[in-house]
């Protein structure tokens, strides 16, 4: 596993999951609570000041409970609260010219789909990646067909950083995919959707521990 790549679940946010801030809030924090040491904030249709109020509270909030934090595909966003690091999607900045702009002072994952993807971001300077989605999610249209277990098993054979398995990760296929060479699980429904946050986190420490 990287150096600073020190977490092996990584919490993605989706705000529309809760009635209001409040409740969005909570909910994070009770992940924090049960055990999740990174967090990306990934809320895509936020306008710039929006998404800025929401990351310096975010901020705030993993700083607080000793975790990493992630913005989606906003470097800028990512420097100018403090970030642990950003994470970048397909159609925004790419990797090198992330690099470029933050030097060390930001970790970079990004997200890839295929070997071919993988390995592009690693050559690019990222620090991990997330592949997937691995199984079907609650949205395929959103995320794409399913690419599948030999699709994760492959790139965690092919490159050298740590590869988070993404995309309909339950509590039970967890096993699968840490076999399949997983250094770590990428969700968010699994957790976030979850009547009990805190106590599923901690399931889920408990099985990837
Ligand atoms: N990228 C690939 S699948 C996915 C993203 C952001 C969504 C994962 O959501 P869930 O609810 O954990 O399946």
């Amino acid at each position: 596993m990287g150096l600073d790549i020190d977490f092996r679940i990584y919490l993605i946010t989706d705000r529309k999951m809760f009635a209001d801030s409040g409740s969005f809030f909570a909910g994070i924090e009770e992940a924090l609570k049960g055990g999740v040491r990174a967090v990306q904030l990934r809320e895509k249709d936020l306008g710039t000041r929006d998404l800025l109020t929401m990351a310096y509270r975010m901020r705030e909030l993993t700083k607080r409970n000793e975790a990493r934090l992630f913005i989606n595909d906003r470097v800028d966003i990512a420097m100018a609260v403090g970030a642990d690091g950003v994470h970048l999607g397909r159609t925004g900045i790419p990797a090198y010219a992330a690099r470029q702009a933050a030097g060390e002072s930001l970790l970079i994952g990004v997200s890839a789909h295929s070997v071919e993807e993988a390995k592009k971001a690693e050559g690019e300077g990222a620090d991990f990646i997330t592949i997937g989605p691995v199984y079907e999610t609650p949205s395929k249209m959103k995320y794409g067909v399913p690419v599948g277990i030999d699709v994760l098993k492959e790139v965690a054979k092919q490159v050298r950083m740590p590869v988070f398995a993404i995309g309909g990760i339950r509590i039970e296929r967890a096993g699968e995919v840490l076999q399949g060479g997983a250094s770590g699980i990428a969700l968010i429904s699994a957790i976030l959707a979850s009547k009990d946050i805190r106590k599923i986190t901690e399931e889920f420490v408990r099985c990837i521990s």
